[in-house]
């Protein structure tokens, strides 16, 4: 179910991370391993799921409803977007959704993490490869990282990355 954004902003926290991507991107598997919550039983996101961390509320919203993260934008402290490390077939698409979300008013100059999900594989991301594919480097109106995940790696960076770009 949709919840209304009345009650999306009286979640206690003042300070709020929201996490989008396309779908499957494995959003809703990171937001359970930042808080640790790893057996819970993942099933396509309808609406968002929200978990606390440390003082930060963390949003996270459905890939499939993406005509609808408009609504969310508001009050957002920071912005966490998810891509698939292994996917390329939708690169294309995802670069430019991310910077027409980096273009809306209510987001101008929010610190921006892109995560990426390294899906089960071994190998680190080409952090390179995502600076360029994302043209991350022509972002100057905000503080920009990259951090390459999976189940346990990156986990703890993504936290502390979190501590210190939200909660400052
Ligand atoms: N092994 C492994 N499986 C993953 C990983 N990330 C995601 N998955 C699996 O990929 C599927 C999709 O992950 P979700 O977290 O539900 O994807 P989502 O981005 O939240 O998708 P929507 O809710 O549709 O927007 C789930 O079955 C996860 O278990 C990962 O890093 N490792
Ligand atoms: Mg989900």
């Amino acid at each position: 179910m949709w919840t209304s954004m009345g009650s999306l902003w009286s979640y206690p926290s003042s300070h709020t991370v929201l996490m989008l991507g396309f779908e499957n991107v494995g959003k809703t598997y990171l937001l359970y391993r930042l808080v640790s919550k790893k057996n819970k039983v993942l099933t396509p996101t309808i609406g968002f799921n929200a978990e606390s961390f440390h003082k930060t509320t963390i949003f996270d919203v459905a890939g499939g409803f993406s005509n609808l993260w408009h609504t969310y934008y508001d009050n957002a402290t920071a912005l966490i977007y998810v891509v698939d490390g292994y996917d390329f077939s939708m690169q294309n698409e995802n670069k430019k959704t991310l910077h027409k979300i980096l273009k809306h008013d209510s987001l101008h100059s929010v610190p921006l993490l892109v995560c990426v999900n390294r899906k089960g594989q071994k190998e680190p991301i080409d952090e390179l490869y995502f600076r360029a594919a994302f043209r991350l480097d022509f972002i100057k109106n905000r503080k920009w990282d990259i951090i390459g995940f999976d189940s346990s790696d990156g986990i703890n960076e993504i936290r502390s990355w979190i501590r210190s770009n939200v909660e400052c």
